[in-house]
């Protein structure tokens, strides 16, 4: 068991959006059931909670239309770039928005926010990782959380992969694991 300490750990829950979830425009196989396990962790959790969202201008780079490679998501004010109603959003103290000028992407919470600095100023020391997509934000967002300095947990039943090539969500967990973050269950967390 791992106890959460109320000041030195914080948890990111990442793009818990429609589009990311079944009937969305970029659904994730079962993105909907990372958020049972999450709720439960939420209510649990005394330590400060983030999400963050995609949250991308009409005209975004990451777009078909615009040479990227997803169909058009999270456009932000749109119902597909809201949280999922089932997310217990009465928990989230602090929500980062990223990927919102037109011709930058940023899969990872880190990007062109302030989150880094945020969070070292309230003194946390170790983040816990969550939510949508594996292969994409959650790990972005984990790695570079590393890079920030941060002790990382990511909670493998807490997360799922848009798995454009099969097998993406599992090489995702590796490369986590490889840059130091430690995988755990979310019922591994006190
Ligand atoms: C994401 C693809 C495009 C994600 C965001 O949240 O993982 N994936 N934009
Ligand atoms: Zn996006």
């Amino acid at each position: 068991m791992v106890n959460l300490d109320s000041h030195r750990d914080a948890v990111i829950v990442v793009d818990v959006q429609n589009d990311f979830c079944p009937g969305g425009a970029l659904a994730v196989p079962d993105g909907d059931q990372v958020i049972p396990p999450l709720n439960a962790l939420l209510r649990r959790a005394n330590c400060f909670i983030v999400a963050t969202r995609d949250w991308h201008p009409e005209n975004h780079c990451s777009f078909k239309a615009h040479a990227g490679p997803w169909p058009v998501h999270c456009v932000a004010e749109t119902w597909g770039a809201d949280f999922h109603p089932a997310l217990d959003r009465s928990r989230l103290q602090l929500i980062a928005s990223k990927a919102t000028a037109p011709d930058h992407e940023a899969y990872s919470g880190f990007e062109g926010t302030s989150l880094a600095e945020i969070l070292r100023d309230r003194g946390v020391r170790r983040i816990v990782v969550c939510g949508l997509a594996t292969d994409y934000c959650v790990k972005a967002t984990a790695l570079d959380a590393r890079r920030e300095g941060f002790d990382v947990i990511v909670l493998e039943d807490a997360i799922r992969g848009v798995e454009v090539n099969p097998g993406d969500s599992d090489r995702a967990l590796n490369e986590m694991r490889q840059g130091g973050c430690t995988i755990l269950r979310t019922d591994q967390l006190a």
